[in-house]
């Protein structure tokens, strides 16, 4: 059985990402890897193993590899696109110096790497229509720098060193569980919890930007999916393309509306966000994940939407 270490399990996805590993490993052979200021509660503390693992120190990766027979490492630690641009020199020391320690650890143990890289790696200048596997990747966000860096190193480690790294290009991720702090795509889940509390949403994205974006249970597999394929198949490691929907604020608000008639949405776009926004892909080519190792997606806006406002209003339910 293989053991698997998450780096960044107590964020967005990798509460979700730990608790579907141990579904399909074992509880006990997969380590909720986390920093001291955001440490594992509840289920992800209780159900199996967790550990210290900041990405910052090379160290204590080593040692937690050692310890627990590490075969595969999901690096899931970085920050995301908006607060990235606020603190790029932090961005970088996790995303890329941190990615350096965890690439050398797989190195010297033998381990597989999954580091994610996102719609963000891709830049004003990329094709932005169904915007192919391979093009041009000139982004002007930090977090976007990071993200082609953390492709390219993945692949340095696996042509140089036969590391197993493997990625994809995730969309914006829409959960009920864990809520995204500081990115670009936010908005796509915070327009859930206001539709759900009843409340007037303000878009910070202006009409008519489309993004791609994609459930979490579809992320999840594509991880997990990824990680298994025959490496044989594989022609593209770092980073595969995946998307499951491709939408514009007032297409999100619409679905919504066609469950809560009463929602409403009214605009005032953040510059920041707009300006990244802008810059990203309408639309992700995906086909090379899907001939090189069967992605595809089961959820698309109507059938997520349906899931997210059930699933919310379950979980925002006021107790008693
Ligand atoms: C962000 O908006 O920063 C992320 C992403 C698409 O990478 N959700």
């Amino acid at each position: 059985m293989k053991n698997i270490l998450v780096i960044g399990s107590t964020g967005q996805i990798g509460s979700e990402l730990t608790a579907a590993l141990r579904e399909n490993y074992g509880n006990a052979h997969v380590v909720a890897g986390y920093i001291p200021s955001a440490p594992p509660t509840g289920e992800l503390r209780d159900a199996g193993p967790s550990a210290i693992a900041d990405v910052t120190d090379a160290q204590q990766l080593s040692d937690i590899v050692k310890e627990h027979k590490i075969d595969a490492i999901y690096n899931l630690a970085a920050l995301l696109s908006v607060v990235a641009e606020q603190k790029p020199k932090l961005a970088w020391k996790i995303g890329i110096d941190g990615l350096w320690n965890v690439l050398e650890v797989a190195r010297e143990n033998g381990c597989a790497v999954f580091t994610p890289s996102s719609i963000g790696s891709f830049g004003p200048s990329t094709p932005h229509e169904l915007t192919p596997q391979d093009t041009v990747q000139r982004p002007l966000t930090i977090y976007g720098v990071s993200k082609v860096t953390t492709e390219l190193l993945s692949d340095y480690y696996f042509h140089k060193y036969g590391v197993d790294t493997r990625a994809v290009r995730f969309p914006g991720l829409i959960s009920y569980v864990t809520p995204p702090g500081g990115g670009t795509t936010d908005y796509a889940v915070d327009i859930y919890y206001a539709a759900v509390r009843g409340e007037k949403f303000v878009c910070p994205i202006a009409e008519g930007t489309r993004m791609d974006m994609m459930y979490m249970p579809d992320g999840l597999r594509a991880a997990m999916e990824l990680m298994e394929a025959d490496p044989a198949r594989l022609k593209h490691r770092n980073a595969f393309n995946v998307t499951a929907m491709s939408f514009a604020p007032e297409n999100i608000c619409r679905a919504i509306q066609k469950r809560i008639p009463t929602f409403e949405m009214t605009y005032d776009v953040d510059p920041l966000k707009q300006a990244i926004a802008s810059s990203w892909p309408d639309s992700l080519d995906d086909s090379a994940a899907r001939e090189e190792w069967g992605w595809q997606p089961k959820f698309g806006l109507a059938t997520m939407t349906r899931d997210m406002i059930e699933k919310l209003t379950a979980k925002l339910k006021p107790e008693g």
